[in-house]
């Protein structure tokens, strides 16, 4: 066998469990929100999908929790909260930011929808 070859090989040896780390790294949180209906799922996710470390998330209307995949060495749920409360939501325990709030849709504000 040729020494480059060879080497190639323990290149690809050496970066499958590195490959197993990196998707180790991936966090889930569920945060409970204030959101109402369908416009809400699409303005949180969007603003999900512009917060670093976040890679994906998934708001379920009925229930209003959003669910979160995220980087914990890019972001912590802290920051994912605040970002939910900057575009007018309650996440948990933060409260939405008041001026977003009054900015959102009368029917994505609470107890706006039915
Ligand atoms: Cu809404």
């Amino acid at each position: 066998m040729k020494k480059s070859m060879k080497s190639v090989i323990m290149i690809i040896f050496l970066a499958i469990p590195s490959l197993f780390y990196a998707q180790k790294t991936i966090e889930t949180i569920t945060i409970k929100t204030s959101a109402q209906c369908d416009m809400c799922k699409k303005t949180l996710e969007k603003a999900m999908a512009y917060e670093k470390g976040v890679k994906s998330s998934s708001l379920e209307v009925s229930s209003a929790v959003l669910s979160v995949e995220f980087n914990p060495k890019k972001t912590t749920p802290d920051k994912i909260r605040k970002a939910v409360s900057d575009v007018g939501y309650d996440a948990d325990e933060v409260k939405a930011d008041p001026k977003a709030y009054d900015n959102l849709p009368d029917c994505c504000k609470k107890g706006g929808h039915q």
